[in-house]
């Protein structure tokens, strides 16, 4: 059954058809695969941590860490290791289970790499799963950061190939597809999704999902975020996505990656009550949880619990 279940073989007419179905049809299919994996009620909780803030050299069009975009950031520089430690010990305080670091760079530099290995040793041994999203890796940094303890890397695709050209011009698809390798050939485990509301069509969502899903292993994370549009930046002004549009590609993503968690990450805050819960029955079954992602708002930790409370979910 499972083995049926893991295709890597998605062709995009069929990924395309799944987002054309009924809505109630494409959410019982999707809530049906999602129980025979996981519990329908439990949601896996991670805690991210901004370890160096903007001044980033890359170009993609919805971050505000870019240095070529006025987004009015306050820039910092590596946070120093205490900090760091501070703030895992809160999340988890918190309830968190993951706590993810994350750094606005291309790539990590090699008098970076072992700051890096420091923070995740030090996490790690707070008894918190340890997951980076720091830029591209070579392979042997992502060896590196392996021994010294971290579960997880995160490191997007963001959208469709076709489609990343119009959103980053200073690294190519290529290029975020190597680390992805590097990533898992260093035996981290691999968070990666995307972006949607770029002003992508369908079809670049139904590419994006087929490309992660027919990675030779799926990513056992897989981060659905919705543009929070930033003020200075090329996508400030973007229009919101249709709300059912989040709800369908999470439940495609679900069906396509029945064994990945499927994390409903940037955008909550913007989100009702409503739409969270019809993601969570489209099979989300992963947050970020605490009061910030990188540079934006996510909603509370007292609302979350609400919610939580509300949905009986723990
Ligand atoms: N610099 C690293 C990289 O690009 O991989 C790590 C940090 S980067 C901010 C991590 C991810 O956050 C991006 O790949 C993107 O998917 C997401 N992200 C960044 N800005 C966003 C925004 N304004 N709205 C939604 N998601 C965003
Ligand atoms: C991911 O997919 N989403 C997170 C995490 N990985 C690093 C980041 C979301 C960032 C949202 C915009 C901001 O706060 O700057
Ligand atoms: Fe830099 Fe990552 Fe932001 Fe791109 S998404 S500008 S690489 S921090």
């Amino acid at each position: 059954m499972t083995t049926k279940l893991i295709r890597h073989d998605w062709q995009l007419a069929e990924v395309n058809k799944l987002f054309n179905t009924a809505f109630n049809d494409l959410l019982f299919q999707a809530q049906s695969i999602h129980r025979q994996f996981f519990d329908p009620n439990e949601l896996q909780l991670s805690t991210l941590l901004n370890i160096k803030t903007g001044k980033c050299s890359e170009d993609c069009s919805y971050c505000s860490q870019s240095v070529r975009f006025d987004t009015e950031l306050k820039t910092e520089d590596l946070m120093q290791l205490d900090s760091v430690i501070a703030a895992a010990n809160q999340a988890k305080a918190n309830g968190a289970t993951r706590f993810c670091m994350g750094a606005a760079w291309r790539k990590p530099k090699a008098k970076d790499l072992p700051k890096l290995l420091d923070m995740v040793k030090s996490v790690k041994a707070l008894g918190l799963e340890t997951c980076l999203t720091a830029g591209m890796l070579e392979a042997e940094q992502a060896q590196q950061l392996q021994q010294a303890g971290l579960d997880y890397y995160n490191h997007n695709l963001d959208t469709s190939e076709d489609y990343y050209k119009n959103i980053i011009t200073t690294h190519s698809y290529q290029d975020r597809l190597d680390t992805l390798a590097n990533i898992r050939n260093a035996n981290l485990k691999t968070c990666a999704g995307g972006i949607i509301g770029l002003g992508e069509t369908e079809t670049d969502r139904a590419k994006l999902l087929m490309t992660l899903a027919n990675l030779e292993t799926q990513p056992e994370s897989v981060p659905i975020n919705q543009l929070v549009p930033i003020k200075g930046t090329p996508l400030g002004e973007t229009e919101k996505l249709d709300t059912f549009e989040i709800v369908r590609c999470i439940a495609v993503a679900r069906i396509m990656m029945p064994k990945s968690y499927v994390r409903l990450s940037a955008g909550r805050s913007t989100m009702s009550d409503e739409l969270q819960a019809l993601c969570f029955l489209a099979g989300a079954n992963s947050v970020f949880y605490g009061e910030e992602l990188l540079t934006t708002d996510n909603p509370s930790t007292q609302d979350d619990q609400q919610l939580f409370q509300r949905l009986g979910i723990s």
